[in-house]
């Protein structure tokens, strides 16, 4: 299959979070809360089609963590799109690799990648393979899939700013019921051990994991009180208020000598009603009705 040609150099703007997401360069600058909420909405639509288009992915978990996404792609990181690699851009390290589709999404929003490719998600020869690969897709930080790695992962990125005098933050995105991995908590213990004050994790809190509510499976609470007994800094937001997220990672900035852990309260599924709050919906196909139904809802 042919695919369409990235340009890496392409005439858009070639500093933080710009590309097709707004009407006019200026404004991706400086964007407002209202056009991160119409960033969120098309991120939503992209969601659905591509898996529908794929027959297979993950909408829940896709969908509960698109303000988080918008809030650092469109405000928090420093990251030129015109060099995807620039060694002094902030780091999205997603943990929870089968969010894949989320993380395309708002990569082709801020201009990594064409539009028209997300119709390529898992198919043979696809840049956007069902699980993220860094080798394949520019702006992928970490190839994900295997659940528990990306704090690890970003404790090492992290460590390396340090080692090399560089001032770039890591962000690493992880699910709740992720946390349910042992490895999770060894990095959680190494990060505060270390005094990483450049890393900053968030916590997708939407209550399920892959077949059901982890309060029923593995129950994490008191979850917040967890991660400070392990030495984190932490902060709770619902995760669908761009206000309160934006708010949360300025604080973050200011935290010195321990990591911040965002807990972001989500629903799974957000915005399309019979995927909110449903198990189900981890990873499943709606059908052409449901599709229907859905982008109707993200009109
Ligand atoms: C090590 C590992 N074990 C199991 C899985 C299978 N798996 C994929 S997603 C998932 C549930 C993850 O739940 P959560 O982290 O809460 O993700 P979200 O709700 O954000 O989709 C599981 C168990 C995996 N990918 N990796
Ligand atoms: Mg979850």
């Amino acid at each position: 299959m042919s695919l369409p040609k990235l340009n890496s150099s392409s005439s858009a703007p070639a500093d933080v979070g710009a590309g097709q997401a707004f009407s006019s360069p200026a404004k991706a600058r400086t964007p407002s809360i209202e056009d991160m909420r119409a960033i969120a909405k098309r991120l939503r639509r992209h969601i659905i089609t591509m898996i529908s288009q794929a027959g297979s992915g993950h909408p829940g978990g896709s969908l509960s963590a698109v303000e988080i996404v918008t809030a650092l792609f469109f405000k928090v990181l420093r990251h030129r799109l015109a060099d995807p690699c620039w060694p002094e851009r902030d780091r999205f390290i997603l943990s929870k690799g089968h969010a894949a589709p989320l993380l395309y999404a708002v990569l082709a929003e801020c201009g990594y990648l064409p539009v028209e490719e997300l119709a390529t998600l898992r198919q043979m020869d696809s840049r956007l393979q069902g699980h993220t690969d860094r080798a394949c897709t520019p702006g992928v930080e970490m190839s994900a899939g295997a659940l528990g790695q990306g704090l690890s992962f970003a404790i090492g990125t992290a460590l390396t700013a340090r080692l090399n005098s560089q001032d770039y933050r890591v962000y690493a995105l992880l699910g709740d019921g992720e946390c349910d991995e042992g490895q999770v908590w060894e990095a959680a213990m190494a990060a505060a051990h270390f005094k990483i004050d450049n890393l900053v994790a968030i916590v997708d809190n939407n209550g399920i994991q892959l077949d059901g509510w982890n309060r029923d499976i593995m129950n994490l609470e008191p979850f917040n009180k967890k991660w400070e007994a392990f030495g984190w800094y932490v902060i709770e937001v619902d995760g669908h208020d761009l206000s309160q997220l934006l708010d949360a990672f300025e604080r973050a900035r200011s935290v010195k000598g321990k990591p911040t852990v965002i807990i972001a309260h989500t629903v799974k599924g957000k915005g399309v009603s019979f995927m909110e709050n449903n198990p189900d919906f981890h990873g499943k196909v709606p059908t052409p009705a449901e599709v229907k139904t859905a982008l109707e809802e993200l009109a």
